[in-house]
């Protein structure tokens, strides 16, 4: 299959993050990309093209408009303040506060519009997130001209990201703007797949009340892990999305047995829903290894997962979440696609 892939990404590094109660190196690096990119030439997954440029039209089908006109902003805003390092946010309008009045400066606009600290700013920020939309549309154009798959290599993800939020490492939600981008080009119906470790809670709030996107979410318990307020077993959907949102939290050490079963489940409900096209949203963080994670799968799971999507026999558009485990991210996400392609 085709890899979708932009050097741009690399202009979104040295960003901190908080760890542990210490601002440290973000666990989400440039060097995640590269190496899931070296790998797919190894093995010879396919042909690596560089992205079309795409305006902002399709991400304005799934995110507030005042939200994508802030992301380009926040760099220069953060300069002419005076400011130098990460651009990170601080305050949020939690409950019992004001969460409708748009605030005028920059460290205010940061917390408005975010809902953890975890999606920071340097001066490549937006340059590495418009790429990776232009990555993941690229792909999607590839899909709707007839092929099986294609694999966007996206960097920064983007599942932790809602209509009008970021978080998490995620800014724009690649694999839900490609999803609405296929129901915008006559696709009745879209499953989105998310097996990152991670719950892809903004994801879920885009298509909560949605009938027409199914979204199916493998991930760590929220009662103990991140991002914790979203993502139980009775979330399924509201109003017209009753009944079509789907969440499978699994406790710290989940491994193959457990994890394979609650995937086999997912694509059960995935096949009753009779979609037109199927978006995985590609984490490999529930890798044994992963430095923040704490499932088990191991390096040989990977390739039973491309096997249980490709036996969907539905077309499939790849895009690139979390993994943070650097010297395996190649080898678990690349085997996913080979797996697919029948390896
Ligand atoms: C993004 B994706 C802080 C732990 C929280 C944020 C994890 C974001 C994961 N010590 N870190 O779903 O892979
Ligand atoms: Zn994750």
């Amino acid at each position: 299959m085709k890899t979708v892939f932009s050097p741009l990404h690399a202009g979104h590094g040295g960003q901190m993050e908080l760890v542990a109660g210490a601002i440290v190196p973000g666990f989400e690096k440039p060097s995640r990309a590269e190496i899931v990119r070296a790998r797919v030439e190894a093995e010879g997954l396919g042909p690596i093209l560089a992205p079309e440029t795409h305006d902002l039209a399709a991400a304005a089908r799934v995110h507030r408009q005042d939200y994508l006109d802030f992301l380009p902003t926040v760099w220069p805003l953060w300069e002419a303040s005076g400011k130098s390092g990460s651009a990170i946010p601080f305050t949020w309008p939690t409950r019992g506060l004001r969460g409708d009045v748009r605030p005028k400066t920059i460290d205010a606009l940061l917390g408005f519009y975010s809902f953890d600290g975890g999606a920071s700013f340097v001066e490549g920020t937006w340059e590495a997130i418009k790429s990776s939309y232009d990555v993941a549309m690229t792909a999607a154009d590839i899909v709707k001209a007839g092929e099986r798959a294609a694999f966007a290599l996206c960097r920064p993800p983007g599942h932790h990201a809602g209509a009008a939020f970021m978080g998490g490492y995620c800014y724009i939600n690649n694999a839900a703007v490609a999803a609405q981008w296929f129901r915008d080009q006559g696709a009745a119906r879209v499953s989105i797949l998310d097996v990152d470790y991670h719950h892809g809670n903004g994801t879920q709030e885009i298509f909560y009340k949605r009938g027409d996107v199914q979204v199916l979410n493998l991930h760590g318990d929220p009662m103990t892990e991140y991002p914790f307020f979203l993502g139980h077993a009775d979330e399924c959907g509201a109003g017209e999305g009753e009944g079509f949102n789907h969440n499978y939290p699994m406790p710290f050490g989940t491994d193959w047995e457990s994890w394979g079963a609650a995937l086999d489940d997912a694509c059960a409900k995935l096949q009753a829903y009779r979609p037109e096209v199927v978006v995985v949203s590609l984490g490999v963080d529930t890798f044994e290894k992963d430095p923040i994670s704490r499932f088990k799968l191991k390096s040989a799971d990977y390739p039973k997962i491309g096997r249980r999507i490709a036996a969907l026999g539905l077309p499939t558009l790849f895009v690139m979440e979390g993994g943070y485990a650097v010297d395996e991210i190649g080898i678990n996400a690349v085997g996913v696609l080979t797996g697919f392609e029948g390896g």
